[in-house]
């Protein structure tokens, strides 16, 4: 599609947002947008920031949980964490690859989606690209008959694994880096890579925009770049640089304590947004990754829309992204990546975790043994939920016990839409936990804004934990305490709260 069609199409979808995401008796529709008039009331505003809802492919995308990063490339053979461009491929040669031994480890470690760095800033092709000779084919492994990314996408397609790729648009080798041509040269690699390995769940964009070998920096056409991936990989997630999936804001695998996925933002398409927050345009998010809250209260008042926008948490199982032998003892123990479990997963968002092959083109034992411990520690404490054992009461007397069914495609709400809510949890004997496990019926919207957990110890409501957002999922862990009586008191919500699941667990950890 050219540009200018392109863009009346996105502004014939702006008319139908204004025009149908309101229906004619004053109340709200669920859409994956809402734009803000400048008259809308603060009342009008709150409650459609309580109707933004996410696409089919970003609620997917939300479900998933855990996703892999492999880093694998150049740098791989370098030791670096950022090559030059200027690197030998003859240095790509690994010995013993494996990538059915990297899914499976994935998969082991509670992974459901792996995006594999199919070029990184150094511009190295993990594929036999027809765009420049830059790449595997110029390697001496396989005597350059091999391709990386068909493997890992056959071994995903295999094993049902989640498939997605990382191209970096910073390019250091690429000699027409910073002209116009670029684009073009891009937009051949990214179609190589949706046509010639089915189904791309994922394609990852990094923000990194730096020099190439002439020293230009790119402007990047990223909408041609998402229109390119909605024509020929439709279910894919755009990540980071891209509308579907925003970057937490850190690379330590730790989310906000309040994390929306509703944010405001001032323009009126959402393929503007990842593409405003690197250029310098007028139209803008109105925040910055690493503020404190997105989509507050009082930053929705200001803005022009709202989008549903949520964040992935990514990190690295060792302190760099790409394999270094040097780093073997560093690998993060089972113990830290539980703690990065609670605070990622647990905090409304999908972690991102780098397990990054060795040289040799296998995962490293350490990295291995350390993600499956973990999971299996994730699957002990979480095979049973204790709130089940109990009789639940909602304070308005309907019935609540979808919220301990273990089905996420059911959800419970008070019957006067009132934004308060309290549920009660009664156990015949009393029980010991130490975590609580909210979720929201996201398909209907984020709305909860604060909420308390108290038990009843000798006649009186005592408080364990309190905590502001819960979105898809949300996890809180403290000091044990045993109770045969357990409330939870919805504080806060935008309109009426839509819950899935109250969780209590015991961690033994
Ligand atoms: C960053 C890159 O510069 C790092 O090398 C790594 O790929 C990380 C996931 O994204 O911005």
């Amino acid at each position: 599609m050219l540009l200018s069609q392109k863009k009346i199409a996105s502004f014939l979808l702006i008319l139908l947002s204004f025009s149908c995401s309101e229906k004619e008796n004053g109340s709200l529709e669920f859409a994956n947008f809402h734009p803000i008039h400048p008259d809308d009331s603060e009342e009008l505003i709150i409650q459609k920031a309580a109707h933004v809802v996410p696409t089919p492919r970003q609620l997917r995308w939300q479900e998933l949980e855990l996703t892999g990063f492999f880093h694998f490339g150049i740098n791989t053979y370098t030791g670096k964490e950022w090559g030059d461009g200027k690197e030998d491929p003859a240095l790509f040669n690994p010995t013993d690859l494996d990538v059915e031994q990297w899914v499976l480890t994935a998969k082991q470690g509670g992974i459901r989606q792996v995006i594999l760095t199919a070029k990184h800033h150094d511009g190295f092709c993990l594929w036999p690209t027809a765009t420049t000779t830059h790449s595997v084919e110029s390697s001496p492994w396989k005597e350059g008959k091999g391709d990386v990314v068909k493997e890992v996408a056959e071994a995903c397609e295999k094993h049902d694994m989640g498939f997605g790729v990382y191209l970096s648009p910073w390019d250091m080798n690429a000699p027409m880096y910073g002209t116009e041509e670029y684009n073009d040269f891009f937009v051949a690699q990214l179609t190589e890579l949706l046509t010639q390995y089915g189904k791309v769940d994922e394609v990852w964009f990094d923000g990194a925009n730096g020099e190439g070998p002439n020293g230009k920096k790119q402007e990047y056409d990223f909408d041609r770049w998402y229109s390119l991936i909605r024509e020929l990989q439709p279910e894919a997630v755009i990540a980071i640089m891209g509308p579907d999936v925003r970057w937490v804001g850190t690379e330590t695998g730790y989310g906000k304590e309040t994390e929306w996925s509703v944010v405001p933002v001032n323009n009126l398409s959402q393929d503007q947004i990842a593409e405003s927050s690197q250029k310098d345009v007028n139209i803008k998010p109105t925040w910055d990754k690493s503020d404190e809250v997105l989509g507050g209260r009082e930053s929705l008042l200001e803005a022009k829309g709202l989008v549903w926008y949520p964040a992935e948490t990514d990190v690295s199982i060792r302190p760099g992204w790409f394999f270094h032998e040097s780093q073997n003892n560093q690998v993060k123990s089972v113990e830290k990546l539980l703690d990065i479990y609670f605070h990622s997963v647990g905090k409304n968002g999908v972690l991102l975790l780098n397990i990054p092959p060795d040289k040799s083109g296998r995962i490293h034992s350490t990295d291995s043994l350390n993600l499956v411990q973990w999971k299996s520690q994730i699957d002990k404490t979480f095979s049973e939920n204790i709130a089940k054992s109990g009789k639940i009461h909602s304070s308005d007397g309907t019935d609540a016990s979808n919220l301990i069914d273990g089905a996420q495609q059911t959800f419970w709400t008070p019957k006067d839409k009132s934004s308060i809510a309290e549920l009660v949890l009664e156990f015949t004997e009393p029980k010991l936990f130490n975590v609580l496990n909210l979720q929201e019926y996201i398909q209907r919207g984020q709305r909860v804004e604060e909420f308390v957990l108290e038990v009843e110890q000798d006649g009186n409501w005592n408080e364990i934990v309190n905590g502001t957002t819960i979105g898809y999922k949300r996890l809180l862990k403290f000091p044990e305490v045993e109770a045969k009586k357990v409330r939870l008191r919805i504080l806060s919500s935008r309109l009426n709260p839509q819950l899935s699941e109250i969780g209590l667990y015991y961690d033994e950890n």
